[in-house]
């Protein structure tokens, strides 16, 4: 299907627009529209309803927190879809696809590194006010975009059957990583034991917290979240941890050079006051005191994926190159490893931080 035929149903003036893919988002997929007569840019986008089985879930939420906000924070900027001609959020194409589109907004930047520690500082701040602002929505009202999302101990199952369906090949290969993620299973146990414990709470969580789904303005300064697919019910730890897992190295998760893997302290500061100014009254002692381990959680949580993914030869996360699913496994390893090395300095900071230092 070309997005030029479903994005008539929006009344875009498609003989008279310009469309290039956006982003570099593993699972739905990004166009930037620039319709000439108008001048005006959108952001359309096809929603992956392999993994996103019931769309629908999204629009709702998106619909809920929006008219949430309007009602009671006039103002913050929340990026809900543009109505289709027929005044529907998402448009079904005839071979199945789902899309919608969004307008663009122009005073904004993106990143897809970090730069600086001020950027962590800000987009911690953006994902906890987003939270913090949401927290009169009763989260049972909010549908589950993706059954079990971060539910460690299912993917920690996951991760087990990927062990028994492996070719002799992909386990040898993966065996290193295979042995650090069993021997490191207390991360599983210690979300267990998370789930069951009244002290935490099940708040709105975005669960993508990547620095590119943050726009900023021109001075760096925080404007709002974006890519709301994945909002659901969730635990702090989902949240913070990603932007540890993501913010903390100068690499990414794609790097191939292990020893440009570093944890820089810096940004782990910077992550924690953000998050804090936003979340320090809504979060319990107990919470607080898991701030740590949101980054073990979601490092080791990835690292499972990834080598579950090159162990199912590739199903989930795709792969550009033979191994690029392993490269990123060994690559989270080595992130989760640097991590672990600096707890008794990050914890320093995060009980600083706790404290209201
Ligand atoms: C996927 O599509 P993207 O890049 O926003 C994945 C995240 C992973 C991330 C790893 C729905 O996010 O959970 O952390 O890849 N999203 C889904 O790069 O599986
Ligand atoms: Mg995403």
């Amino acid at each position: 299907m070309e997005p030029s035929e479903i994005l008539k149903d929006f009344g875009i003036d498609t003989d008279n627009c310009e469309i290039k893919p956006l982003g570099d988002g593993l699972i739905n997929t990004t166009w930037i529209v620039k319709e000439i007569s108008t001048g005006k840019d959108f952001v359309f986008q096809q929603i992956n309803d392999n993994v996103f089985k019931i769309p629908e879930n999204i629009t709702s939420n998106i619909r809920l927190i929006d008219d949430y906000l309007k009602e009671k924070h006039h103002g913050y900027l929340f990026t809900s879809p543009i109505k289709a001609l027929d005044g529907s959020d998402m448009i079904k194409s005839q071979e199945g696809g789902y899309f919608r589109l969004f307008g663009y907004i122009h005073e904004s930047v993106t990143h897809n590194e970090l730069e600086k520690p001020v950027q962590a500082y800000e987009a911690a701040k953006q994902f906890g006010k987003f939270t913090s602002l949401l927290s009169g929505i009763n989260v049972s009202q909010l549908k589950t975009t993706i059954p079990d999302f971060h539910n460690l101990t299912l993917r920690y199952e996951q991760f087990t059957d990927s062990l028994k369906n492996a070719t002799p090949e992909r386990y040898e290969n993966a065996r290193e990583a295979i042995d650090f993620l069993e021997e490191n299973k207390s991360i599983v146990d210690e979300y267990k034991q998370i789930t069951q414990s009244k002290d935490f709470k099940l708040r709105v969580t975005h669960h993508d917290t990547k620095i590119s789904n943050v726009l900023f303005d021109k001075d760096d300064k925080g404007l709002c979240v974006i890519d709301l697919d994945t909002i659901m019910p969730g635990y702090f730890i989902s949240d913070v941890g990603d932007m540890m897992r993501t913010y903390l190295s100068p690499v990414s998760e794609e790097e191939k050079d292990f020893s440009k893997i570093e944890v820089r302290p810096d940004f782990f500061h910077a992550i924690v006051k953000g998050y804090m100014i936003e979340m320090k009254d809504e979060l319990s002692e107990v919470e607080k005191r898991a701030i740590f381990y949101a980054g073990k959680f979601m490092i080791y949580m990835q690292a499972i994926r990834f080598i579950a993914d090159y162990l199912n030869n590739d199903i989930y996360y795709g792969s550009r190159y033979e191994g690029q699913n392993l490269v990123r496994g060994l690559n989270q390893v080595t992130l989760l490893k640097r991590y672990l090395e600096l707890e008794p300095q990050l914890l320093e900071v995060v009980a600083k931080e706790s404290n209201g230092k």
